[in-house]
């Protein structure tokens, strides 16, 4: 049952009201924003994702490249070239290594009201070195303290991990490198400690065995990450078949910590959920949604760069309201709210 109640003003921001970092790129898709407030704003950190205006009978991609004055190399494949396979729009190989199709970037936009926006002209962070060739993605951002905690996505040749960098100002920003190798990515931290330690979840993946499941972490600092114990795995069968990841930093709740999370099924369609944990021991899962709370209904869910795609990194918490700010199709930044009471009568125990 989808109870998620859209902004009538959706999509919030496209990509046509994004300028490109750079003369010739083309701002090919807006995704999976962090969200926080700052100096009583709301500010998204969205994640731009952008190409090289696209030639007839080519495939054009981007690296991040410190070499380069720009910052970026351009990439440009024969689509009729027979070492090239090409069967997801985000991604392509050539020869067997692969890309990414598009090179994203994170970027701010900020607004009075939730619903309105102005987005920053230039990037706030930029892939850099050969962990971010392939660019940075889906930000989760927690406050902790009196400081802003950035984990994302670090894409390149040597695979997709888990980045951390911190910032007071959003000015100047403390780069931590990786925080989780490659294969790991939808880290969000919890806002405060529990039982004296720092929690976050994680995504690793499996290859032969295990898979795309949801995990646990503790630290004492946020820099070494142990305890790792696994908390949901995908459901045969089910709308989470396939893959499942977690969403924004858990919310605090009487019943426990409410971890919304995304689930994929064999189709690569996703949908939103949520995970119930103990408040004092949030290795214990004490309920988990059956059906998806939200679900890609609406056009702009359903057609765009990936279709059928509903996947949320950001929200606000505003009493029982969660102000949700999702990815729509790969495409457009939306906005909706939720009802923790509703999202936590719709659980089931035993997850
Ligand atoms: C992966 C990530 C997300 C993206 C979804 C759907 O989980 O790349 O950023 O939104 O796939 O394409």
């Amino acid at each position: 049952m989808d109870i998620a109640k859209r902004f009538p003003q959706n999509p919030l921001i496209s990509p046509d009201d994004v300028v490109p970092s750079l003369p010739g790129l083309e701002v090919a898709c807006l995704l999976n924003p962090g969200v926080f407030r700052y100096e009583g704003k709301v500010c998204l950190l969205m994640r731009v994702a952008e190409r090289q205006v696209q030639r007839e009978g080519f495939l054009g991609t981007l690296v991040a490249d410190d070499t380069q004055a720009t910052g970026v190399a351009a990439l440009e494949f024969r689509l009729d070239d027979p070492e090239l396979v090409h069967a997801d729009p985000r991604m392509v190989s050539y020869k067997g290594q692969g890309y990414l199709t598009t090179l994203s970037h994170l970027r701010l936009a900020t607004s009075g009201d939730g619903v309105h926006f102005t987005v920053d002209e230039a990037p706030t962070l930029t892939g850099s070195g050969p962990l971010e060739r392939f660019g940075l993605e889906d930000s989760r951002v927690a406050q902790i303290g009196g400081e802003y905690h950035l984990t994302y996505t670090a894409v390149s040749e040597f695979g997709v991990a888990v980045a951390h960098t911190s910032t007071r100002d959003w000015k100047r920003f403390e780069r931590h490198g990786l925080m989780l190798p490659p294969h790991n990515k939808d880290c969000a931290l919890f806002e405060e400690k529990v039982g004296g330690h720092y929690y976050c979840l994680h995504r690793p993946e499996g290859v032969f065995l295990g898979g795309p499941f949801i995990w646990l972490a503790r630290s004492t600092d946020l820099n070494h990450w142990g305890g790792h114990t696994c908390l949901a795995r995908t459901r045969p069968g089910m709308w989470d078949e396939a893959r499942v990841g977690a969403g924004a930093a858990p919310i605090r709740t009487e019943a426990g910590w409410l971890a919304i999370y995304h689930g994929a099924d064999r189709d690569s369609r996703y949908c939103l959920g949520a995970l119930l944990l103990d408040l004092e021991d949030p290795t214990r899962v004490l309920a988990r949604s059956v059906e998806p709370f939200m679900e890609p209904t609406q056009e702009y869910e359903r057609k765009g760069f990936f279709g059928h795609v509903v996947f949320t990194n950001g929200h606000l918490v505003d009493g029982d309201q969660v102000t949700l700010y999702y990815g729509a199709s790969d495409t457009v930044i939306c906005g909706a709210t939720l009802s923790i009471r509703e999202v936590l009568e719709s659980l089931r125990g035993a997850a």
